[in-house]
């Protein structure tokens, strides 16, 4: 699989063509990094009611960075591990840090989806271990980073969008690489691994118009990782 393949590549910029007409298949969006249109539409109303599951024990919290930030995207966790973030740093953690507890076990439906959509981006045997489940508001953001906490780099990150449609950003390994645009919206899943599994990433603020019928003004995005080897 190679990015200069025959796949399509779509920034949202571009205007549609013919194949939008075409049945979904995955569309390259960097060496081994895939946009899977609709992949999860079908399970999607699921995947909203298992969210509420885990945020009824694990709730939505604005966490803070090393640096002092408050992030503006609501996280919460399920599987063995969690990401989490305070004045010590970026790390994974078996407990909530809110309730001493584990977090809430990774509903069936949730890592079936995950796996599913890893098989189809040609990651087979994806096992993820931690989802972070991230809400965002009106104008809630995630600036470009590179998921490097995970001891394992072999494994993809899958990442499903649900709710409002938002801009996600594609990048290079390097801070300063020019990012790619590209609309997801509900049901959309991006995979990366391989070459691209350290690109930066992010989305910009939520538009202040968008919405969906089942969640109104709100994204949430679930990012499937396997942190330990
Ligand atoms: O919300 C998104 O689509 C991106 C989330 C993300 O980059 C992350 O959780 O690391």
């Amino acid at each position: 699989m190679s990015f200069h393949s025959s796949t399509r590549h779509r920034p949202m910029h571009s205007t549609p063509d013919l194949f939008d007409s075409a049945p979904a298949a995955r569309e390259a969006i960097a060496d081994g990094a895939w946009l899977l249109r609709g992949f999860a539409l079908d399970q999607a109303k699921l995947l909203l009611d298992a969210i509420q599951q885990v945020a009824a024990q694990a709730a939505f919290r604005h966490q803070v960075t090393p640096g002092g930030h408050t992030m503006s995207a609501a996280m919460s966790s399920c599987g063995q591990l969690g990401w989490v973030t305070d004045r010590f740093g970026y790390r994974y953690s078996e407990q909530d840090p809110l309730t001493q507890q584990c977090w809430p076990a990774m509903p069936p439906i949730l890592r079936q989806i995950a796996v599913e959509a890893a098989a189809a981006a040609g990651y087979e045997g994806f096992e993820p271990d931690a989802c972070l489940i991230n809400r965002y508001e009106t104008g809630a953001k995630m600036g470009l980073h590179q998921d490097k906490d995970e001891d394992d780099m072999d494994a993809p990150i899958v990442s499903i969008s649900l709710g409002a449609p938002i801009r996600f950003l594609f990048g290079g390994l390097a801070r300063t690489d020019k990012a790619a645009d590209w609309k997801l919206e509900h049901g959309d899943v991006v995979v990366w691994g391989g070459p691209s599994r350290l690109f930066f990433h992010g989305v910009a603020p939520l538009g202040k118009r968008a919405e969906h019928p089942l969640t109104g003004p709100v994204r949430y995005n679930l990012t499937f990782r396997k942190v330990r080897v």
